[in-house]
C-alpha cells in the first residue's frame, strides 16, 4: 500500500534538440513520444511510457518528480493525508499529462513539485513478454541503462523534509548524515527495498542535485566512463564508490549542466532495516569512499 516507486523525473532544457541528442545517443534512452515542447524518454528495461521528460524552457531545472502508488485507491488516501498535513493538492485529470492518467501534484516542504500517480501507460520494455531474451540487443547506442533508479533533491531544512516524507508519504530512511548538533544534513529514503529512491541533502530549496540511472554491475560502470570520456562529457566525480548506500557511481553533466549519475550495487533493505548514521566529520568517506573528500563543486552545484 502507498508509494511504490519512482515513475519519472521532468526537467527543463533551453536546447531540446541538443538534450535529446545527448540522452538518446550518449545515455542511450529511447524516445517514446514527442510533443511541441517536450520529449519523453525511457530506458530499455522500463515498462512505462517514460521515466524522463525534457521540456523546452529558457532555464534548466526540475519541473517535478513523480512516484507511482501501488493501488488506485492509494491516491485518494494520500490526498487526504497530504491535505491534513496542510498541503495544497492539485488533482490532474486524465489527458492533461502525456503517458499517464489521473494524478495529484503538490509542493513538498523544500519547494519542489512532487506528483503521485497510479495510472501509467504501459508500453513495454524492448524484450517483450513472449520467450524474451535475457539481454537487450547488443547494438543499443550509448550507455543504455536498464532503468532510472533515484533522484536527489536539496532542502534548506533537511529534518523538516524528512519528517514530511516519513509521516505523510511513508518513506523509510536507510541512512542519514548528522552535524555535530544532531541536525540532519542528508537523508536517504526508500519505498522499493533499495538503498534509496529519493535522497535529500542540505542545499537551496527547490533545487535538483541529480537523477540517477541504474546499471547492473561494475563492468557497466567502467564501460559508461569510457563512453562518457569518448563523447567529451564532463565527468563530475568517479568512477568511484559511495560509503553511503555502498553503491558504485559516476556523476557527470548533460550538455546544459543538469547532473546525471549512473549507479549500481548497494544493498536490499527490508522495511525493518536498521538505519545507518554518518557523522559530519566522516561525510567525505560517506560521499566518496576512496577519495574521502567533501568535493565543493559536488555539494554546491545544483539546478
Ligand atoms: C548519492 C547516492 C550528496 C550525496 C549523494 C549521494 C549530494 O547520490 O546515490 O547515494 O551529498
Ligand atoms: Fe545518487
Amino acid at each position: 500500500m502507498g508509494v511504490l516507486r519512482l515513475a519519472h523525473v521532468d526537467v527543463r532544457t533551453p536546447d531540446l534538440e541538443l538534450s535529446t541528442a545527448y540522452y538518446t545517443e550518449v545515455l542511450g534512452l529511447h524516445v517514446s513520444e514527442r510533443t511541441d515542447d517536450a520529449v519523453y524518454l525511457k530506458c530499455w528495461d522500463e515498462e512505462d511510457h517514460h521515466s524522463l521528460r525534457l521540456r523546452s524552457d529558457t532555464r534548466i531545472g526540475m519541473d517535478k518528480f513523480s512516484f507511482r502508488v501501488e493501488r488506485e485507491d492509494d491516491l485518494a488516501d494520500l490526498e487526504i493525508r497530504l491535505a491534513n498535513a496542510g498541503c495544497d493538492v492539485r488533482r490532474v485529470s486524465k489527458g492533461e499529462e502525456v503517458g499517464q492518467g489521473e494524478s495529484i501534484q503538490f509542493e513538498i516542504p523544500s519547494g519542489q513539485t512532487m506528483e503521485l500517480v497510479w495510472d501509467l501507460e504501459k508500453v513495454g520494455n524492448v524484450l517483450g513478454k513472449l520467450n524474451p531474451s535475457p539481454v537487450p540487443p547488443p547494438d543499443l547506442p550509448g550507455i543504455a541503462p536498464p532503468r532510472m533508479d533515484h533522484l536527489l533533491i536539496n532542502a534548506e531544512e533537511v529534518g523538516e523534509s524528512y519528517a514530511f516524507f516519513k509521516h505523510v508519504l511513508g518513506f523509510r530512511m536507510t541512512e542519514q548524515v548528522l552535524d555535530g548538533n544532531g541536525h540532519q544534513l542528508g537523508v536517504w529514503m526508500e519505498r522499493s527495498h533499495s538503498p534509496h529512491d529519493v535522497a535529500i541533502v542540505n542545499g537551496p530549496n527547490g533545487a535538483l542535485h541529480h537523477f540517477a540511472f541504474w546499471l547492473d554491475d561494475w563492468d557497466h560502470v567502467r564501460k559508461s566512463a569510457d563512453i562518457l570520456a569518448y563523447n567529451g562529457v564532463q565527468i563530475d566525480q568517479g568512477p568511484t564508490r559511495h560509503g553511503v548506500t555502498r553503491g558504485n557511481t559516476i556523476y557527470f553533466f548533460d550538455p546544459l549542466g543538469t547532473r546525471n549519475e549512473v549507479f549500481t550495487g548497494g544493498y536490499s533493505p527490508d522495511p525493518d532495516f536498521p538505519q545507518i548514521t554518518w557523522t559530519e566529520d566522516q561525510f567525505g568517506r560517506g560521499l566518496f569512499y576512496y577519495e574521502n573528500v567533501v568535493a565543493q563543486r559536488f555539494l554546491r552545484f545544483h539546478t
